[in-house]
């Protein structure tokens, strides 16, 4: 009987893959009238968000969720990252081997699956928030540079095609529940790149340069969480993180030549 259900796991997971593993782009373009259309990563903020964060170009909005009295509340944020590109940002959110450089609320992340360069399944640790219990997470994680007519509103002055992150959850037979408390996200970082108007002859550097970011995430910490906790936490993390992955990106392009 174990063996069977090993093997359903596979053949489960061998249909997930080839079936939704590469949303097509016509999904994207037009999208439907539908009660979570709001979270959809174009849409603007409109009277349902609040600010609850805001330092210069960093914004950070939220809405209100429950379900069954856990906190799942709707996050999005944008920022504007001077001296870094799309493509450079959403490298460095998508590349495992960089993220506890940036990463605070993690004991570990671990490659599970890599099925292609630009998607792996990881497994993350995170550290216990007192005093509730510590929570993982299983994600599929997937990088791609859109077609620039699936991105929605072109920024002014942007160039280039967008680049999209998205982490969102799936069960693994190589972690199954046991130990943690297993949280269940969506997040997707959306990033364009900007450049400022110059002089003809004058030659890009990383001065002209900066990127936009919007990043959505929704999570269900799974099993209650006493929610003044978990929005105390997302308060406060959310900002961090925004600034410490820009710096990190900052800090790692610096030298290096401006990859579009
Ligand atoms: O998006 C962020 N990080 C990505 C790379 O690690 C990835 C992570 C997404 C999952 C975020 C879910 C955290 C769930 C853990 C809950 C622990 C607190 C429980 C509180 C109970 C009181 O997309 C940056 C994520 C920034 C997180 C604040």
């Amino acid at each position: 009987e174990v063996a069977l259900d090993r093997q359903d796991e596979e053949d489960a997971m061998k249909d997930f893959q080839s079936s939704t593993f590469v949303p097509p782009s016509e999904l994207i373009e037009q999208e439907p009238e539908h009660r979570m259309k709001a979270e959809i990563v174009s849409e603007n903020v409109d009277h349902n968000w609040s600010l609850a964060y805001e330092d210069g170009d960093m914004k950070v909005y939220r809405r209100d969720y429950e379900e069954g009295g856990i906190v799942c509340d709707f996050l999005k944020a944008t920022h504007t990252v001077t001296g870094i590109t799309a493509r450079e940002m959403a490298h460095y959110f998508f590349d495992i081997d960089v993220r506890m450089d940036w990463e605070t609320t993690l004991d570990s992340s671990k490659i599970l699956e890599q099925l292609s360069d630009s998607t792996l399944i990881v497994h993350q640790i995170y550290k216990r928030v007192w005093p509730s219990s510590q929570r993982d997470t299983v994600f599929l994680s997937h990088i791609r540079e859109m077609p620039t007519h699936d991105a929605g509103e072109r920024q002014v002055n942007e160039v280039g095609r967008p680049w999209i992150v998205m982490n969102y959850s799936i069960e693994h037979p190589d972690a199954p529940i046991n130990k943690f408390v297993r949280a269940v996200a969506v997040v997707s970082l959306f990033c364009q790149t900007l450049i400022e108007p110059r002089q003809e002859g004058n030659k890009l550097n990383r001065d002209h340069i900066s990127c936009k970011i919007t990043y959505i995430s929704n999570v269900n910490p799974g099993g209650w969480a006493p929610p003044s906790v978990v929005r105390a936490v997302s308060k406060r993390e959310y900002p961090k993180f925004l600034r410490r992955l820009s710096s990190f990106c900052q800090n790692a392009c610096e030298d290096k030549p401006i990859t579009m």
